[in-house]
């Protein structure tokens, strides 16, 4: 089976079958990053069961505590939080992650792990207890520390174009998850009866073009001037506003069908409010495989060099046109 065949799978196929075949086109790779996906995708599934489960079994409230963005913790992102990290521990090939959950890097005692692992484990939190999508977002890293060694910030902070895969769970309709590992993006959706993630869209192309747009207009009079004008583009070309106020499933729609998300910077937010590592470089690593882009307002976002692990960006990404057309009022 030549590579092409190989990566060109049928729908259907399951994650599992697919991590087999994609890893026997790559002589190079020795298994490790499969396994890794198969744990995240473990994970995936646990917390998939918890969101269903959440109505039902009081886990939806706020936890009382507060993480390191100094909102309060719904239960469900404590869950997800503990879930992904045991998860990561127990698979044995990561020795690091850092987590919106937690302010410091978690060591995995793995030190042997070849992969350091930064993930927002349930974003969108504050829709939780209102049942709309929410979503898991992930990005890796080879380390470059040395095996053996504990990992240090070193590892996180190597740059979007460092990233060797990236991914998302989106809880919604349906669980679905989305990753690449450089070799163009891939859509799985979970089929509970028979617990397993099976091949729904192989291959996204994201359309160049779009028409639905993606912020919060309650800050317009807050965002940056470029981000305003941008905006008054879009009521002028009749663009439909679409704002779920939740990361994934806005980018998962607009990946599909078009369209651009912006979380500009503004007063209460001047470094923009989504983070770096475990939102921005990830989703414009999907985006940038999917034929779509991503920007800050002045560069790539894979280009943004990362300072410090909870870094803020100003964020916009989706359709390429779309993006152009944002990056000239800027
Ligand atoms: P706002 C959720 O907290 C989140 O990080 C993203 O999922 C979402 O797009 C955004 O923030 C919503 O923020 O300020 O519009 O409520």
């Amino acid at each position: 089976m030549t590579k092409q065949e190989t990566l060109a799978m049928p729908v259907g196929v399951t994650l599992d079958r697919f991590i087999k075949r994609q890893q026997s086109a790559m002589p190079a790779a020795s298994g490790e990053l499969s396994q890794l996906l198969r744990d995240i995708a473990l994970a995936g599934k646990i917390i998939n069961r918890e969101v269903n489960r959440a109505g039902l079994v009081d886990i939806t409230g706020a936890f009382g505590s507060q993480n390191v963005q100094g909102e309060d913790q719904q239960k469900l992102d404590v869950v997800a939080d503990i879930r992904f990290l045991r998860a990561l521990k127990n698979g044995g090939e990561v020795c690091a992650v850092i987590t919106e959950e937690e302010d410091e890097i978690t060591y995995t005692d793995n030190d042997n792990g070849k992969y350091v692992v930064a993930i927002d484990p349930l974003d969108g939190s504050s829709n939780i207890d209102v049942n709309v999508s929410i979503g898991t977002i992930f990005s890796i890293y080879r380390r470059v520390t040395p095996i053996g060694s504990k990992a240090t910030l070193e590892d996180f902070m190597q740059g979007g174009r460092s990233q060797v895969a990236a991914g998302y769970i989106l809880y919604g309709s349906s669980t679905i998850l989305v990753y690449t590992t450089g070799h163009g993006v891939n859509v799985f959706t979970y089929e509970n009866s028979l617990g397993e993630f099976f091949l729904s869209h192989n291959e996204i192309c994201s359309p160049a073009d779009g028409s639905i747009y993606s912020v919060n207009e309650g800050n317009y009079n807050d965002f940056v001037s470029a981000a305003r004008s941008y905006i008054v583009n879009c009521h002028l070309k009749e663009y439909a506003g679409r704002y779920i106020g939740s990361l994934v499933a806005d980018f998962h729609r607009n990946l599909l069908k078009g369209g651009i998300y912006l979380y500009p910077e503004s007063k209460k937010y001047p470094q923009g409010k989504l983070r770096l590592l475990y939102e921005c470089y990830p989703l414009a690593f999907i985006a940038q495989q999917a034929g779509a882009a991503s920007t800050d307002g002045y560069q790539d976002v894979l280009d943004i060099v990362p300072r410090e692990l909870h870094q803020r960006s100003p964020f916009y990404v989706g359709s390429k046109n779309m993006v152009n057309d944002l990056l000239l009022h800027f």
